[in-house]
């Protein structure tokens, strides 16, 4: 008999993308009927040129949709870049930011259903109907939340400007969710994790992408009063971020970049979390995280190709399945 779940993922970018592509991969090969439903990070989101641009949710729908630029895991794949070369010398706009032509598509699609009234979530789900995605993808809220970095110099900018333009090189004094204390979750998304049989917690961002999702009002009380196991992948490796600039964003908060220290910060800062896979580099790590409450389970967690990254997710349900 095929045995079927629910799953809830909070998902930021290419991490959480990968990840989930990973999850779909094992369970088509081990016959598990799935029904997932991604929570993505809207905080990375902003304006530009006029336009709505939503990486994380772009990242889940590209790459869960077969067309995702695989290299850089964020923009499509057999892209153009006609429109950025022409807007350069108007001088508008981020030129560090590159929209290529067929992203910008999306934005325009976007941008003109939230002009005619529809909510984000109604825009996505009009968007993701495109590419048949496996999954249901919704935002973690309707209303705008957007992570502002408070720089040691004092400035304010977009964390994508952080991110992006200084490769998260200039130093934070503190992250803002501008919006947060307005938001709600999304429709949808209170529901899916009541319904859920686990919550996963992919290898994303700790702080600025799964830490933004939990910080949306209502969000980490629904998985505090869920049965739901929750469980997450560290996305700290032997002390060095897997991807992306994830220590930067701990140091800001003052957690050390440790496998250990991220799944301790989830449960002091967020009240969440039953369940950490870590890698073999920190299998030492496992006797104080089973001391700390969590159960434990160290392996390979290079998400190095589809295969390895279906067998992370099948040991995160796996594990999972032991804590229902
Ligand atoms: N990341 C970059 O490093 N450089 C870019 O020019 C860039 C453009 C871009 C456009 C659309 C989009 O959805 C994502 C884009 N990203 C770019 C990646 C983005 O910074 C990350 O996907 C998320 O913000 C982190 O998860």
């Amino acid at each position: 008999m095929t045995e079927s779940l629910s799953i809830v993922a909070l998902s930021g970018g290419v991490g959480g993308a990968r990840f989930l592509r990973g999850l779909l991969a094992w369970a088509a090969a081990s016959g598990t009927d799935l029904d997932v439903t991604v929570i993505a990070n809207t905080g990375d989101d902003m304006r530009l040129h006029g336009l709505q641009v939503c990486p994380d949710l772009d990242t889940v729908m590209y790459t869960l949709g077969g067309a995702i630029h695989e290299d850089q895991g964020w923009g499509r794949a057999d892209e153009r870049f006609t429109v950025a070369e022409e807007l350069r010398p108007y001088g508008v706009g981020w030129e560090w930011f590159t929209l290529g032509d067929r992203d910008l598509a999306t934005h325009l699609a976007r941008t003109s259903l939230l002009a005619g009234g529809a909510t984000l979530s109604e825009a996505t789900a009009r968007l993701a109907a495109r590419w048949d995605l496996p999954v249901t993808l919704l935002p973690m809220s309707d209303q705008p939340v957007e992570t502002h970095v408070e720089l040691a110099s004092g400035e304010t900018v977009h964390f994508e400007e952080w991110w992006v333009r200084t490769r998260a090189s200039a130093p934070a004094r503190r992250f803002v969710q501008a919006g947060a204390d307005q938001a709600r979750p999304a429709p949808g998304v209170l529901e899916a994790i009541a319904g859920a049989d686990m919550v996963l917690l992919p290898p994303s961002n700790p702080v600025v992408s799964v830490g933004t999702i939990l910080g949306v009002p209502g969000l980490a009380d629904a998985l505090r009063a869920s049965p739901a196991p929750l469980v997450g992948v560290s996305p700290i490796i032997g002390g060095a971020a897997v991807r992306g600039m994830a220590e930067a964003c701990l140091a800001t908060l003052g957690v050390p970049a440790t496998a250990a220290a991220v799944a301790l910060d989830y449960r002091s800062r967020h009240g969440v979390l039953d369940g950490w896979l870590v890698d073999d580099a920190d299998a030492a790590s496992v006797p104080e995280l089973e001391a700390a409450g969590f159960a434990a389970v160290a392996r390979p967690l290079w998400m190095t190709d589809l295969d390895a990254t279906a067998a992370i997710a099948g040991a995160a349900v796996d594990l999972a399945r032991r804590l229902r």
